[in-house]
């Protein structure tokens, strides 16, 4: 259960299947049980939240500990819904695919929907449905990991469930959180979700090609985000047109210890 966004998630609903995999069992997560065996119902709600937490973290630095031992840069995306993260991914790794080895976790609540795209590009995909979760965390990945075998000196996207809020909370074990949001969804985002531009490392502004359309200042938005997170790099991306691509292919190259395989 999550008692840090009050999603309530009964963990065996979590399935974690490969692209194509028929959908039959549920995956089993092992409940971690306090040590005399009881939960606590009488935690206070901060607790309960500290607990998840830390026991996220703890995981995440066993993700992050087995990926840096494999040399694999790992890239958790998040975003709100169909903010364009998928097709994002997509145009990117038709341009890596050819120099780079990938691997893709895909987190949804539901469907294969996602993982059926990134298939078409032939990279290895994995698809975690949350059932009612809203979003990943270490645990999950750690068994998505498990099921995808991604290979030394590789490259990992993580395309988080679209929600911009409780993602922010649960470190994966990534090296980099990318914010992707479109100039549909308003300027004012970073102000008014604070928590997730804060935690990332890097912003897309996506769908530029609608900017003639909708009312929508990039400068404005840059500045809102820059005041959360004075770090925050940007990169003004329209995935439909293919624009934008040159920074950001340098930046996660940029990112990577990884040899090319040409
Ligand atoms: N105009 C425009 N539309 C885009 C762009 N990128 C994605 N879209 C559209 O936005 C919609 C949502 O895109 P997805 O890639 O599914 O978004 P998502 O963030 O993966 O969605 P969830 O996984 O459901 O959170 C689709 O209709 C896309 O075609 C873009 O650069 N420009
Ligand atoms: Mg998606």
């Amino acid at each position: 259960m999550c008692a840090t966004c009050g999603c309530d998630q009964p963990e065996d609903h979590v399935k974690i299947l490969l692209a194509g995999e028929k959908s039959e069992k549920s995956h089993h997560h092992e409940h971690h049980h306090s040590h005399d065996g009881h939960h606590h119902h009488d935690h206070t709600v901060v607790e309960l939240e500290k607990d998840v937490l830390q026991k996220n973290n703890l995981l995440a630095e066993r993700n992050r500990g087995f990926l840096l031992a494999k040399n694999i840069t790992a890239f958790n995306l998040v975003s709100s819904p169909g903010s364009g993260k998928t097709t994002l991914l997509v145009q990117t790794l038709k341009k890596l695919i050819p120099q780079f080895n990938v691997t893709v976790i895909e987190g949804d609540q539901q469907t294969m929907n996602d993982a059926d795209k990134i298939a078409e590009t032939s990279a290895k995909v994995v698809q975690v449905n949350t059932g009612k979760g809203c979003h990943l965390d270490a645990h999950m990945v750690l068994h998505a990991i498990e099921k995808l075998q991604p290979q030394n000196d590789s490259l990992l996207f993580i395309e988080n469930v679209g929600n911009l809020v409780c993602p922010s909370l649960f470190d994966l074990g990534e090296k980099e959180r990318v914010v992707i949001f479109s100039v549909t969804e308003g300027d004012d985002k970073p102000i008014k979700y604070p928590t997730i531009f804060e935690s990332a490392t890097a912003c897309v502004i996506h769908k530029t090609d609608l900017l003639p359309y909708v009312d929508f200042d990039i400068e404005k938005a840059k500045d809102y985000a820059l005041r959360v997170n004075p770090k925050l790099k940007f990169f003004e991306i329209s995935s439909t047109k293919e624009t934008g691509f040159d920074d950001w292919l340098s930046y996660l190259k940029n990112n990577l210890t990884v040899p090319t395989m040409t």
